[in-house]
């Protein structure tokens, strides 16, 4: 059997989201490293693995696709990993289905936003973000962590129940993004944080701090932006900016 391929900048949630189950689950996989602060998925021999010029994404002998959540329902299907990460149970199922559709269209835009404001505006424009702009962003964080808390975690250990599922790794990945900001921004999210603990304990805790280090690091190793990424990254933090 050949060995499945992931491309993946771990600087980017969807591809942390993929990294911790595919580690946690002990899935065997070849690790191609694409940087996007150098645009190397701009690259013609990364776009025949994915037109979509976006990571993550997966190559299985001659398959290959990318969008993060198909690529986890991918994995599971293959490696038919334990039932917790994608309970079979089709109410359970249909609590992580619910969860990934809302994440696509409510906590990942708003945990870019914050990562494009505080991390890539210095790193794009050579100046900070406004405080106008980063307070809105932070206010829109804590808009989605409330939803997380209150709404999908309320008093039960993980997203949809007793044990870890794709849902919190998920979870996880889109928040973790915040590390970039420098603020404790889970001081007033007691339950989310024992949460977040939780998940860590559940991956790895070592492995999500490795994880991490790339989008925590951001700014110290992010310093000059190579020139033909300005206009490309200039276009997306306008549409952040608005
Ligand atoms: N819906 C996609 C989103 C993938 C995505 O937006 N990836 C970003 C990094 S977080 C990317 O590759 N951006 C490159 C670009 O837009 O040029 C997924 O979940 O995989």
């Amino acid at each position: 059997m050949t060995e499945v391929a992931l491309y993946l900048d771990l600087v980017s949630p969807p591809c942390r989201a993929v990294y911790f189950f595919a580690k946690a689950s002990k899935i065997p996989f070849k690790n191609n490293v694409v940087q996007l602060g150098k645009g190397e998925h701009l690259s013609e021999e990364f776009g025949k693995v994915n037109p979509l010029r976006k990571v993550p994404a997966l190559k299985d002998g001659d398959f290959t696709m990318g969008e993060s959540n198909a690529i986890l329902l991918y994995l599971i299907r293959k490696f038919k990993t334990p039932d917790h990460w994608y309970p079979s149970d089709i109410q359970k199922r249909a609590r992580v289905d619910e969860y990934l559709a809302w994440h696509v269209t409510n906590a990942r835009p708003g945990t870019s936003k914050l990562f494009w404001l505080k991390a890539m505006t210095p790193y794009v424009t050579g100046h900070e973000v406004t405080p106008e702009k980063l307070n809105a962003a932070l206010c829109e964080f804590k808009t989605i962590s409330t939803t997380i808390q209150d709404v999908f975690l309320q008093d039960k250990p993980f997203l949809v129940g007793d044990e870890v599922s794709i849902a919190d790794v998920v979870a996880l990945a889109d928040i973790g993004q915040t590390c970039v900001s420098g603020l404790d921004v889970f001081e007033d999210y007691p339950k989310l944080s024992a949460w977040k603990q939780r998940v860590k304990e559940a991956v790895g805790v070592e492995l999500c701090k490795e994880a991490h280090e790339g989008v925590a690091k951001f700014r110290e190793t992010h310093k000059q932006v190579p020139p033909e990424m300005k206009e490309k990254f200039q276009a997306r933090l306008e549409y952040f900016s608005r």
